[in-house]
């Protein structure tokens, strides 16, 4: 047995829940600094954890991403791959990893400055994609996704030291306040909540499912939402959500007939490249957390 000398931040995956208040900034670049993202909207991702933007890619653009996802979830290969994960009951894809490397439609849309920028500019450095994935929520019953922080999961199972990563969600179908949108709740990413339990081998299998290890308990989550409150991000096709890797967050099931499909892509700074786990026995399998660290051009 090796003992693990690092400093580590945001421990957690021990024998009871603890909260650590954040360490790092949320947003990294200096006062002034250029780029896409307005002075005030920097200011209410600081402080509330996220940015909606109404318009990210035109109706146009859409068309084309939501035909390469229909193209990658209908395909054969992708849906025997490792990177697709399949609903247990309906037997339906549920999620695509590593879209920007499977595909050439999806790796423009990362490398779009209007996608890039935003997170260069959030996380004051180059930046690389430690995950991608498209998330489809077809409706009749696909399930939602419990409450979590990313960043709790990839700090524990991917090794990412500091909290210095930032996901945007790009809605490629309408999301209504019925649909299985994405919540939040606002603020909560100041804080760190370290999960009880100890991280099984080869958790990923099953927690791409379900969540299991890394899940806060009801009290924790009452808690957070009675300070937090919770809100629910509704938006047309190419609407986004820019949120910081330590939200809570999490979405319902979708029992309409109207799907819910998303792009999601995962910045990392290269500052802040994946090391090893801080609570797990094992490295993820690089279509899960990129050792990639290549910046995007
Ligand atoms: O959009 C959703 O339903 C939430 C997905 C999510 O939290 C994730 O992929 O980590
Ligand atoms: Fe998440």
């Amino acid at each position: 047995m090796t003992t693990d000398v690092r400093t580590d931040l945001y421990p957690t995956r021990g024998a009871a829940e603890m909260i650590t208040p954040r360490q790092d900034p949320v947003i990294w670049s200096p006062p002034g600094a250029p780029g896409p993202v307005a002075v005030k909207d920097l200011q209410g991702f600081e402080r509330d954890g996220f940015l909606g933007v109404d318009q990210l890619i035109t109706p146009g653009e859409v068309a084309v991403y939501h035909a390469e996802l229909d193209r990658l979830i209908t395909d054969p290969v992708v849906r025997a791959d490792e990177r697709s994960i399949i609903e247990p009951k309906s037997q339906k894809v549920r999620s695509v990893f590593e879209v920007h490397r499977i595909s050439e439609v999806f790796a423009r849309l990362v490398s779009d400055e209007r996608v890039v920028g935003r997170a260069r500019q959030i996380l004051g450095s180059d930046v690389y994609v430690h995950q991608s994935r498209i998330n489809v929520k077809p409706g009749f019953g696909a399930s939602g996704f419990y409450w979590h922080s990313d960043f709790e999961t990839w700090h524990a199972e991917d090794g990412l030291p500091n909290m210095r990563a930032v996901s945007v969600s790009i809605a490629l179908t309408e999301n209504h306040d019925t649909n299985g949108g994405l919540m939040i709740m606002p603020g909560s990413h100041k804080s760190f909540l370290g999960c009880a339990g100890e991280t099984p081998k080869d958790n990923y299998k099953k927690s791409l499912k379900m969540q299991d290890a890394g899940t806060p308990s009801d009290e924790a989550l009452t808690k957070l939402a009675d300070r937090h409150g919770i809100k629910l991000f509704t938006g047309k096709a190419g609407s986004a959500t820019w949120f910081d890797c330590n939200c809570m967050h999490g979405s319902g099931d979708n029992i309409t007939p109207y799907p819910r499909s998303n792009v999601f892509i995962v910045f990392n700074s290269v500052e802040n490249a994946a090391e090893e786990p801080f609570a797990a026995p094992a490295r993820r399998p690089e279509f899960i957390g990129a050792r990639d660290f290549a910046p995007v051009r």
